[in-house]
This record gives structure tokens, C-alpha cells and sequence, in this order.
């Protein structure tokens, strides 16, 4: 790595680029081997791993159980990105792009293949006519929610990416994007001054694509950064997030698909809701 670059007339694949993903990073879509998926017993198959985009799903599954749909039950099954899953054949068939989470819905005759976290968000929420906040604010809590899909990729695949991932520290693309970050922590600590949720008094299916993000950042879970972007600053935010984080359903969400972390709280795959007490990481360890 040099102080100095000119882009070559043509960009070329350089294999060795480094950085924390480089063995998984490729500018060809597609999958690179033949890998057929498992299928439980449930009417959603969700693969997934828990990163926060894979959180907000795991997320709204346990809170529409919770809230007594019992339709909502779910297989996820694990999919490690670190290992190439998300190109397997099968897996690129739900997901043509190649990343988590991705949900086939088998609860009609024809199954319905769903990626895009907000999309699978939208697709279960108005399923089970839950978490969407009253109709007359449906735009409003729209808005916040691709306000996620468009913010948070600033956050993990800029900020986090140079603060965290990159080969070394680069001082104008960490400047940029803790600038934004920040920014975006200004806008979301606003618009929460005066209200408990992100879109009013309603807890919706925005909250629940926010959280793992944003909510992550201030909680001091996200990239190691809590002090470097004084999260404690936005104090709105700090509150919301504290007051998500208590909820049961969220703390279930976080352990489904978790392979980091304290044992107990890594659910590698959930099948039933009594994994959660049966299957933890802790407690396979203690049997074995
Ligand atoms: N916009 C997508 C982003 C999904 C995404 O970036 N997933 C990451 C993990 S958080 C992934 O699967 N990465 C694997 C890869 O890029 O190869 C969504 O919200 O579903």
C-alpha cells in the first residue's frame, strides 16, 4: 500500500487486496459451487447468519411469536459468509445476490423466495399485519426504514469497514465516514427527542431495522468505536436502544444464527422455541 495511486485505464481483479473479507469478495455475481439448502418443518426458512442485517429478521420472528402468531414459526438454518455459504447454488437461487439473510416462504402452495432484509421485514409484516404502526403513519415509517437501507451501508461497509476491516488505519476515508456516521447518529438522535420510537409511539418494523445498526453502534457492540464516535453523546439514541434491547424477543433474535460471543448466547441454528434453553453453544459443549 502505497501513499499515492492512479487507477490503472482498466480495473483489474487483485486477489491479494487484503482487508478482513478479501477471501470472500469477488466483482462476479454467481454461485461458485453446487450446495443444495436443508428445509425444516416450518412455513419460513430463513438463512441467515446474526449480523445486524441478519438480526432484524431473527428479530421481528421471535416479536410476531411473542405477539402470539403462531403462523410465524421459522427454521434458520446458518449460512457462514467467512466460508463462501452465500454462493452456494442453492443459496444464490434465493438471494441472487449473494448475501444474508434470505427467506423462502413455504406457507402458501408455492414457495416464495425473499431477500432484501427490509423486503423480508415488509413481506412478514403485512403478513401477519403486525409491527407496521397505525395506516395513517405507514409513510412516515416507511421512510425510516429505508432511511435504514440506504444510511447503514455508510456505517458498515464505509466506517466499519476503514475503522475496522480495512488492511490499515487510512486517515480521508475513516474522516469521511465518521462524519457520516456521526451525522446519521445526529439525524436518528432528533428525530427520537421527542418520541419513543423512530416513527412515533409505535415499536415497528423501522425499529427493528435501525436497531442492530445503530443501536449496536451507541450500545458499544459495533466495530470497537463506541468511544472514537463519543456514542454516548446521543443520549435519545442511547435511550431507544437500551429500551429495545431490554425487550425478550430481541434478545432471542440476537442469539439465532450467532456464532460469536459468550456460548450461551450463540444459537447457531433455531428449530423450536425451546432451543433457546436446549441448544445454546454452552450447553451442546456441556453434553458433548
Ligand atoms: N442490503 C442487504 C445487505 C445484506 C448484506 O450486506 N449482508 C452481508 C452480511 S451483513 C453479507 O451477506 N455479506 C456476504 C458477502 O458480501 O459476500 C440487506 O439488507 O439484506
Amino acid at each position: 500500500m502505497t501513499d499515492s495511486y492512479t487507477p490503472p485505464k482498466v480495473w483489474t481483479w487483485d486477489k491479494e487486496n487484503g482487508g478482513k473479507f478479501a477471501s470472500t469478495n469477488r466483482p462476479i455475481a454467481g454461485p461458485t459451487h453446487e450446495k443444495d439448502l436443508p428445509v425444516g418443518k416450518h412455513p419460513f426458512q430463513l438463512y441467515s447468519l446474526a449480523t445486524p442485517n441478519g438480526q432484524k429478521v431473527t428479530i421481528l420472528f421471535e416479536e410476531l411469536l411473542a405477539a402470539g402468531h403462531s403462523g410465524a414459526e421459522y427454521d434458520a438454518w446458518l449460512i457462514k459468509i467467512g466460508d463462501g455459504d452465500q454462493f452456494g447454488s442453492s443459496f444464490v437461487d434465493i438471494n441472487p445476490n449473494s448475501k444474508i439473510p434470505a427467506l423462502m416462504d413455504r406457507s402458501g402452495d408455492t414457495p416464495v423466495r425473499v431477500f432484501e432484509s427490509a423486503a423480508i421485514l415488509m413481506h412478514l409484516a403485512e403478513k401477519f399485519d403486525a409491527f407496521l404502526g397505525p395506516k395513517e403513519n405507514r409513510a412516515e415509517m416507511l421512510s425510516w426504514l429505508f432511511w435504514q437501507m440506504g444510511s447503514a451501508p455508510y456505517l458498515g461497509g464505509g466506517f466499519g469497514h476503514f475503522y475496522a476491516y480495512a488492511p490499515e488505519p487510512m486517515e480521508y476515508p475513516i474522516n469521511r465516514f465518521a462524519m457520516e456516521t456521526k451525522r446519521q447518529l445526529d439525524v436518528l438522535d432528533r428525530q427520537l427527542a421527542d418520541r419513543d420510537f423512530i416513527s412515533g409511539p409505535d415499536y415497528t418494523i423501522a425499529d427493528m431495522a435501525i436497531w442492530p445498526w445503530y443501536g449496536g453502534l451507541v450500545l458499544g457492540r459495533l466495530y470497537d468505536a463506541a468511544e472514537f464516535l463519543d456514542v454516548t453523546s446521543y443520549t435519545n439514541v442511547l435511550r431507544w436502544a437500551e429500551s429495545i434491547d431490554a425487550r425478550e424477543p430481541v434478545k432471542r433474535g440476537r442469539m439465532v444464527n450467532r456464532v460469536s460471543g459468550d456460548p450461551s448466547e450463540q444459537l447457531h441454528e433455531r428449530h423450536d422455541a425451546s432451543d433457546f434453553k436446549t441448544r445454546t453453544q454452552d450447553k451442546i459443549k456441556a453434553a458433548e
